[in-house]
């Protein structure tokens, strides 16, 4: 069978990430390594990459299945793809996969998507794949995009995944709904990892940093197989804070840079969030990365209950700690979480549009402050974090002129999204 997989164009509502980073889409590689292994014939379309609309590609290409993968805030753009499918050809198979569709399934019910996978099997059954044992991806695909690849400050990124579902349970968080936790062997990590070309690699488990033992395997058999790669990763606050000696062995096989959820700068919310942690954590964590020079790329929930002291205190907590590189977002009640029932009468942006379901659009009404306040605090407190002269000092000199300035672009498009926020009300 001729196949086609897409990856979507964001909405042009989404405040999106992708100007700021494009990473490769691993899922879709593992796919078409599968479908290709079975004899099956397959493109993947990166739309974030192309300027000619859909229906140009499935003209061209005519493939008999299309497969589409996307998160929350793709819901329409995918069902929009099905339907220009459908007017090209109404016997070519639409089927949708991914981390929203394997939780929500129901929010993909389309006259125009004929499968709803919610476990890759019943996709590889679908299209008569025989042989469909998990392998590693081929590691070219897409070939024509692989150079535009980046994240941040790194070009040519690769990502892998070395375990599935996040053994924590914080109650704002969309992950740990999409599978128990279980890790791969550290061998076959090993062997994935040799066959990644470029340094520059993304491990993106919900929480790398768990198991000490499994970390310090890790490392040992970066050295034995004499694999040089920069690490970025995903870690909690606590690990960090309780296990220094393993981050310091850790830096010293590549780990550049650590995605930590500090959520908060008070205990009360963290409490409230379930997260597990103290802010005497979040302190340390930051402190052990810096000392290690690793950077640390810190999120933060913004409360719908926070007023302008609210903010200050959070640009206190970033001062004082020196983070220069902090994700701020609105809290968002994530469909499957306990939050979505309980603030379902408060959306001020309606779950079908979910576009605008991000993670950086304010979706439940604040309850002290106006919504255009909300975002010209947001707008505020980014510009209060990376302006000052040090941080910009810090960048060009860690970074390169350009690559700063590359990114500053990607940040102002950003802003302007949020001030057309402003604007609108
Ligand atoms: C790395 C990452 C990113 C990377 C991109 C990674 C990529 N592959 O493109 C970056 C940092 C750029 C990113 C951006 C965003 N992300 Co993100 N991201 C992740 C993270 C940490 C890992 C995703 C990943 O790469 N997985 C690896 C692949 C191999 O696994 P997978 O996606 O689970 O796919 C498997 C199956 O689902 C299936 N599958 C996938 N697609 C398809 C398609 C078909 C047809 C079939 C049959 C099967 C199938 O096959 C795979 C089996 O191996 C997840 C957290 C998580 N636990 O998933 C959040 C996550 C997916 N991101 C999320 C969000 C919201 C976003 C943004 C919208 C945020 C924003 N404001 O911009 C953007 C969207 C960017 C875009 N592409 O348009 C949410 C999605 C929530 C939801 N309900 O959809 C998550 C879950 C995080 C969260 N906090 O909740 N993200
Ligand atoms: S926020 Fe992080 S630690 Fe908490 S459940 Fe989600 S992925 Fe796990």
């Amino acid at each position: 069978m001729k196949i086609l997989l897409i990856r979507p164009k964001p909405h042009k509502e989404t405040i999106g990430l992708q100007s700021v980073m494009i990473c490769e889409p691993l899922e879709l590689m593992q796919l078409s390594t599968v479908l290709r292994k079975n004899n099956h014939e397959v493109t993947i379309l990166d739309m974030i990459l192309e300027r000619k609309p859909v229906q140009f590609f499935v003209e061209q290409y005519k493939p008999d299945v299309v497969g589409i993968t996307g998160y929350i805030s793709h819901v329409g753009v995918i069902k929009e793809y099905a339907k220009k499918v459908k007017e090209i050809n109404k016997n070519i198979k639409v089927v949708v996969g991914g981390v929203h569709a394997t939780v929500c399934p129901e929010d993909f019910k389309d006259e125009n998507i004929d499968l709803v996978s919610i476990d890759t099997v019943d996709f590889y059954n679908y299209v008569g794949c025989e042989n469909i044992e998990v392998c590693l991806p081929e590691r070219n695909l897409p070939e024509k995009y692989m150079k535009k690849y980046y994240y941040l400050f790194s070009k040519n990124t690769s990502l892998i995944k070395t375990s599935f579902g996040c053994p924590y349970n914080c109650n704002f968080c969309f992950c740990k709904e999409i599978s128990k936790y279980h890790a791969r062997d550290i061998d076959d990590v090993i062997d994935e990892l040799k066959t990644i070309k470029g340094e520059e690699v993304y491990i993106v488990d919900d929480d790398f940093l768990f198991n000490r033992d499994r970390l310090i395997e890790f490392s040992d058999k970066l050295i034995k197989n004499k694999i040089h790669k920069n690490f970025l990763v995903y870690g909690r606050a606590d690990f960090i804070a309780q296990n220094e000696d393993v981050i310091s062995t850790l830096k010293k096989v590549g780990l550049n840079a650590v995605i930590v959820g500090i959520e908060a700068s008070s205990q009360e919310e963290l409490n409230s969030y379930n997260k597990k942690t103290k802010i005497d954590d979040n302190v340390k964590a930051i402190k052990i990365l810096q000392k290690y020079d690793i950077e640390c790329y810190a999120t933060v929930i913004l409360g719908i209950d926070w007023d302008k002291s609210n903010f200050k205190r959070l640009y206190k907590f970033i001062k004082a700690n020196k983070l220069v590189f902090v994700n701020l977002q609105p809290f968002t009640p994530m469909p499957h979480t306990p939050y979505f029932d309980e603030h379902k009468d408060n959306l001020i942006i309606p779950y079908k549009e979910h576009e605008k379901w991000d993670m950086a659009h304010l979706v439940v009404k604040p309850s002290k402050i106006s919504i255009r306040q909300y975002y010209f605090q947001i707008i505020k407190l980014y510009y209060k974090i990376t302006m000052p002269l040090p941080n910009v000092i810090y960048m060009f000199k860690k970074y390169g002129v350009k690559t700063t300035f590359k990114l500053s672009a990607g940040a102002l498009k950003i802003t302007f999204q949020y001030i057309n926020k402003i604007l609108r009300g």
